[in-house]
């Protein structure tokens, strides 16, 4: 099925729905992507799927960020406006009851790398670029990319990068953790199918669990995140598939996962 915005979407395996961004020349992240964001986390939601995968249809480019040609014509106000609202699209898709892939290839600037970056997991293309030049423009990320890229790379590497304005390329983006897989150039969107139906065929509580309690490790004082840990393993084994998984592991069968 197919939304008829910038955003659409289509089956891939069970529980997996890819997602494509086309908004020419730069899929740049302006209030009809935003809108096509939203629709499709609604979408996501009301099938219940499990991975989702985010590419884009254009060559040489994931998303270059916040619309600039939007911006550059806006009081403060709409500025304010515009940016709660593309903040609010990116925490959505944070924040949804699923993993989700983005499959980069081309450049993911600025809000373009927000976005990735708020994606549970990133594959990369050989080619792909990665960068956060706000300071180019007098600005700062403003969608959370100042909290998120030193989670992943560590504070002198995100002030490096920020800093900078410079274009990370894909096989220093794996080595420093700010993208997960590297594959070929043009094989992001295979690699992270690939990966997506591996995910969504394990069980999704557990796999939810290791999300959150993941998150809680930066989020949460040492005690705090253990005590979380806990109560999530606790969790797992009374209310999740642990039961199912250990007997089908002394069955010496696979598990059968909802
Ligand atoms: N917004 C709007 N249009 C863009 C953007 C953008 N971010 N990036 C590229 N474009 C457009 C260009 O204007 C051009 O359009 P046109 O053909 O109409 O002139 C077209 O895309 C192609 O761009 P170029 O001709 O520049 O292509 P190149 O291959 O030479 O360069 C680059 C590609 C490197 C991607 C270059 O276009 C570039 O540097 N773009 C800007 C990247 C950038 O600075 N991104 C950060 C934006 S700010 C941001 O994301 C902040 C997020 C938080 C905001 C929340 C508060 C509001």
């Amino acid at each position: 099925m197919t939304d008829a915005s910038v955003v659409t979407w289509e089956d891939a395996a069970h529980g997996v729905l890819v997602a494509t961004m086309d908004r020419k020349p730069a899929n740049a992240l302006g209030p009809p992507i935003i809108d096509g964001l939203n629709a499709l986390v609604d979408e996501a939601e009301q099938r219940g799927t499990r991975v989702l995968v985010l590419t884009s249809a254009i060559p040489g480019f994931f998303a270059a960020g916040a619309d600039i040609k939007h911006m550059g014509g806006i009081d403060a106000d709409s500025f304010r406006a515009y940016g709660n609202r593309l903040r609010g699209a990116v925490e959505r898709l944070a924040g949804a009851d699923l993993v989700s892939i983005a499959a980069v290839e081309g450049v993911a600037l600025g809000g373009g790398l927000e976005l990735a970056m708020a994606c549970t997991m990133r594959v990369s293309g050989a080619e792909a670029k990665y960068g956060l030049p706000e300071v180019r423009l007098g600005l700062i990320p403003g969608a959370a990319g100042t909290q998120r890229l030193p989670r992943l790379v560590g504070r002198g590497r995100a002030i490096d990068i920020m800093a900078t304005a410079r274009q990370v390329p894909a096989d220093e983006a794996k080595a420093i953790g700010l993208v997960d897989r590297l594959v070929t150039a043009g094989g992001a969107r295979e690699a992270a199918l690939q990966l997506a139906e591996e995910l969504a065929a394990l069980s999704r509580p557990a796999i939810t669990a290791v999300i959150n309690t993941v998150d809680a490790a930066f989020d949460l004082p040492f005690a705090e995140g253990q005590r979380y840990e806990i109560d999530e393993i606790q969790g797992l084994f009374e209310h999740g598939e642990a039961r199912e998984g250990l007997t089908a592991f002394l069955e010496k069968r696979s598990p059968k996962f909802a």
